[in-house]
Formats: structure tokens, C-alpha cells, sequence
């Protein structure tokens, strides 16, 4: 009898123990399927990335396989726009879903990011996603709502970067700036808890000033010539501001600093982007520009010879320092294949602004302009979006907190000023915006007067204020490049008074008291 208690009894524990080993794989099945409902999320940004440089946006200067891929899998934006061009304002947008007047970082000289107020990482955290965000940050405070971060101090360095850690040291990491960031990505998803969704945002340093390329692309576009922007040799005429910038190829791009063309050692050794070069890093830059350096010297250009020489060496240096901005992309497109991730993962590849590529003569941004202004975007999400759709609905880096937390089935904050771009790819699609606002701030490095405006389908209005007080106009049906400013002309009465009227709703609708002010006052 008591065998049998014994066999009933070993029975019941064994099924009961089957149960709870049911229960538990149950439970981590039910986990895992629910980490996999919530899409993981990969946002990757660069700096001063300009779309004219895309091959998926046309570009015949150089080619970019996988921001062309992650657009051909998904989607191209062709018409979106950034709130304030310039690097930490967008940052500060990108996480907030706000206009720089509501998160407070308005321009890269005085703000610093208030880590206290909300983002759509907090949000992603607090429900469940794993965060973090590794690279270039800008933003002066310490990155807050994130499981992990490793930030580059402001602008970072291409060779050999130091990094910002949690614990609050500094750690240098050998190597080219785009390989080495990705590798800490990569490091960061392999070791991150797997049952759990996760949000990575990879912030690269290319093609930032002073575009520094990897050693191992230098040289790649000697042999090509490139063409002259066809308003290279702009002469801003009727746009004041313009007049008064200092941001052109012919005067404020410099031959050392920018184009690494050093007489000597000493000179190169003072320049900190370069010293911090090690022997053999150093060797291979050397081995590349002192022959160019010494060409260039017995040329002995000068005026519009000498600015287009520097147009082209530009251009070199910049779609280089791309090629390795862009085979870094593809590193993370194909980590995700690898581990199977791609089909739940939403990757949006977006630079931080516009940037101009000889255009009007400059380099740099800043401007409601359109180089500077639109800015290049693609998105990849599978279970939504068609491969080879194209976007020419507004949009703005104002968007992408809406969006992912829409994504993420997590609730929108009635506060975030920005809109979920998914309904634009629904099956009853969603009307786009028509008209969009910007606000520049900032007043000093390259000398661009502060101003805001509007763009709708066919117009650009332009509020200049601080360092020129004045207005601009332009049609940008029959002048897209913005060189006849139109403000103030007869016969553009009418649709000038419309604008304004749709400037001041825009104002009102985004609550921006400083241009409310200036609209009152007159400056
Ligand atoms: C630096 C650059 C500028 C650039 C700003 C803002 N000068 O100050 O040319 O406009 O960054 O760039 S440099 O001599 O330091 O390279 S942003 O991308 O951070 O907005
Ligand atoms: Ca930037």
C-alpha cells in the first residue's frame, strides 16, 4: 500500500512538476512572442550627412549601397525637413518630438539638453523596450531614460575617439570613428537581455567638418572631377543675409584645418584632429595629402582657380569620410540579418540636417534654405511598410518620437508637437502636412542671421531677425534654388499677405513666443 501512495504520490509531483515546467516555458514562449508584437527599433544618425550625396536620392557623386538598400526595402522620404538645422537642436527634437522654444536647446553655443524632461526613450523604457544610444550625442548634459550609453564628448574625434561611460569615466577606443561606433553597437546588442524589445540609436560623427577619412578610403575620388554646383559662384543678390554669412568655399573653408594641406610637421602637429593620430595612422595621412600639398604649392592658385581647387579637394575628403559612414550602415543591416532580427526591427537612417556641397558657394548649414533645410531620410519596417515606397508627404525629425512610440503601440504624449508618420503608409492613407515651420537661432560661427519662416508646396517665406531685419519670398515653382527673392515685388501681394497669415497660425499652433515677439515688435 505504501508502495503504491508512493507510486500515486511520484506520479502527481512528476505531472505536477511537468506543469510548472509547461508554465515557465509557457510563460518565456508568451515573453519571447511579446517581445516580438513590440518592433525593435534602430535609428541611426549622422552628422551633416547631405542627401545630394545619396545614390538613393539621385546623387551621381558617389554611391551609398546600403542607404540605398534600407530605402529599397522600405521607404524614401524625398520631402523631409528638420525643425532648426543645426546638430544639437535636432537631437534635441529627434528625442522630444518638440520645437527647440518647448525643449529649451535652441542652438549649439548656449543650450544645454534638460535630461529631466520627457522623450520618447523614456517612454519606450517604461514600457519595457531596452534602450540606448551609442555615439555622437551633443547635447551637453548627460543622456537620461537610457539602460546604456556611450557618447562621444560634443563633436568627438574621428581617429581614436574618447568616449563618455555611465560611470562617468572617459575611455579612448582605437580606431577610425564609424567602424569603432559601430563596433560598440554591435557589442551593445550582443550582450543586451534578449527577452526584451530594445530601441538602439547609433549617432555617427561623419560627415561632420573636418572630414577626416579613414585611411583606408583615402584617395577614392581622385580620379573624378566634380561638377561646379551651377550657383557655385552665387552672388546673393537681394538676399542680405545670405550676403552677410560666412560660410564659403573661397573664404571660410581653410586650407589646413579643412583640407589638410600643411606646410609642415609643426603646423600639422598643432592641429588636434591630426595629433591624435597614431604612428601608423598618421604615416598613411601623411603618405596621402604632403603630395597634394606639394602639387598644390607649385601651382600657386589663386582666386576663383584656388576656390575651385579647394571645391574639389572638399569633395574628396567629404564623399570619402560617406564611404565609410555608409559601409558602417551596412555593417548594422547585416548584424540584423545575421541574427535574424531584420523582419521585426524598424531601422530609420536619417542625417541630423541638410548640409551644402558647394551649392551657392558654401559648405555648412543652418539656413531655412533648402541644402540646409531637407534632409535625407529612409525607413525600413517590414510588417508595414512596402519595400520601394516613395514618401513626398512633408515630414520633419520632429516626427520620429510620434512615430516610434506609435510603432511601439505606446501612447503619443498630447504634448509632442511632432505626427506619427505610419498612418501616411496605411491602407487608407493619411494626408500629409501642408505647410511646415522652422526656427534658426543661433548667432555666431558662420554668421547666419537667426530667422524663421514657412514652406508650403510652392512657397518659402523667410523672417530674418537680430542680424538682418528683413523679409524674404520666393516662388519655388519657377525658382527652386532660391535666388531671386521675391518679397515686396508688385503683383505678390495677395499670396504674401496669405503666408503671413499661415506664419502666424504656425507660430500660435507651436506656441513660439520668441518669433510671436519679434512679428510684434518689428525685430
Ligand atoms: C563646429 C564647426 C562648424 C559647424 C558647427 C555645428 N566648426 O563648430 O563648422 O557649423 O560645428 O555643427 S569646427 O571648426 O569646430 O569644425 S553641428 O553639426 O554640430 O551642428
Ligand atoms: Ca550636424
Amino acid at each position: 500500500m505504501y508502495k503504491d501512495l508512493f507510486r500515486i504520490t511520484r506520479m502527481a509531483l512528476n505531472s505536477a512538476s511537468k506543469l510548472v515546467t509547461m508554465a515557465i516555458l509557457g510563460c518565456i514562449f508568451v515573453s519571447q512572442c511579446h517581445a516580438q508584437t513590440k518592433p525593435n527599433i534602430v535609428i541611426i544618425i549622422s552628422d551633416d550627412h547631405a542627401y545630394q550625396a545619396i545614390s538613393a536620392y539621385g546623387s551621381k557623386l558617389m554611391q551609398t549601397p546600403n542607404i540605398d538598400r534600407i530605402a529599397n526595402e522600405g521607404v524614401i522620404f524625398n520631402k523631409a525637413y528638420v525643425t532648426n538645422s543645426i546638430c544639437g537642436p535636432s537631437r534635441a527634437t529627434i528625442l522630444t518630438g518638440k520645437y527647440s522654444n518647448k525643449n529649451g536647446f535652441k542652438d549649439n553655443e548656449s543650450s544645454t539638453f534638460d535630461g529631466s524632461q520627457d522623450s520618447f526613450i523614456k517612454r519606450l523604457h517604461a514600457s519595457g523596450y531596452l534602450t540606448s544610444w551609442i555615439g555622437k550625442w551633443h547635447l551637453e548634459s548627460q543622456p537620461q531614460g537610457f539602460d546604456y550609453w556611450q557618447v562621444l564628448p560634443g563633436q568627438g574625434s574621428y581617429y581614436n575617439p574618447d568616449f563618455l561611460m555611465m560611470d562617468g569615466s572617459k575611455k579612448q577606443i582605437n580606431g577610425y570613428a564609424s567602424n569603432v561606433i559601430e563596433d560598440v553597437a554591435e557589442n551593445w546588442l550582443n550582450n543586451r537581455d534578449k527577452t526584451k524589445p530594445f530601441c538602439l540609436v547609433i549617432g555617427h560623427k561623419a560627415t561632420h567638418r573636418t572630414w577626416l577619412p579613414d585611411t583606408t578610403d583615402l584617395g577614392r575620388f581622385d580620379k573624378v572631377t566634380f561638377p561646379l554646383p551651377h550657383d557655385f559662384y552665387d552672388q546673393y543678390i537681394n538676399r542680405k543675409a545670405a550676403q552677410l554669412q560666412d560660410m564659403t568655399i573661397a573664404k571660410t573653408m581653410l586650407l589646413g584645418y579643412d583640407l589638410k594641406m600643411f606646410p609642415d610637421a609643426e603646423s600639422e602637429d598643432r592641429e588636434s584632429t591630426i595629433n591624435r593620430m597614431n604612428a601608423a595612422q598618421r604615416k598613411r595621412m601623411d603618405a596621402y595629402y604632403k603630395p597634394i600639398y606639394d602639387d598644390l604649392k607649385a601651382r600657386n592658385l589663386t582666386g576663383n582657380a584656388l576656390t575651385e581647387w579647394k571645391y574639389q579637394r572638399y569633395m574628396r575628403d567629404y564623399l570619402s569620410t560617406a564611404v565609410s559612414l555608409d559601409r558602417n550602415i551596412g555593417r548594422t543591416l547585416d548584424y540584423l540579418d545575421k541574427h535574424n532580427l531584420t523582419k521585426n526591427t524598424i531601422v530609420i537612417y536619417m542625417s541630423d540636417q541638410g548640409f551644402y556641397l558647394g551649392e551657392h558657394g558654401w559648405f555648412d548649414k543652418r539656413w531655412i534654405y533648402e541644402e540646409s533645410f531637407r534632409t535625407a531620410m529612409v525607413m525600413r519596417y517590414p510588417a508595414k511598410i512596402k519595400p520601394n515606397t516613395k514618401s513626398n508627404d512633408f515630414v520633419l525629425n520632429l516626427d520620429i518620437a510620434p512615430t516610434v512610440l506609435d510603432a511601439a503601440g505606446v501612447a503619443i504624449p498630447k504634448d509632442m508637437q511632432g505626427q506619427s508618420m505610419l498612418p501616411l503608409f496605411a491602407k487608407k492613407k493619411a494626408k500629409g502636412r501642408d505647410v511646415i515651420y522652422y526656427h534658426y537661432y543661433e548667432n555666431g560661427e558662420h554668421s547666419v542671421s537667426p530667422h524663421f519662416g514657412i514652406k508650403t508646396k510652392r512657397y518659402k517665406l523667410i523672417r530674418f531677425y537680430t542680424r538682418v531685419n528683413n523679409w524674404e519670398l520666393y516662388d519655388l515653382q519657377v525658382d527652386p534654388h532660391e535666388m531671386n527673392n521675391i518679397y515686396g515685388e508688385k503683383g505678390y501681394e495677395n499670396i504674401t499677405r496669405q503666408l503671413k497669415a499661415t506664419l502666424n497660425q504656425q507660430i500660435d499652433k507651436f506656441e513660439d513666443n520668441d518669433a510671436r515677439q519679434i512679428l510684434i515688435h518689428g525685430k
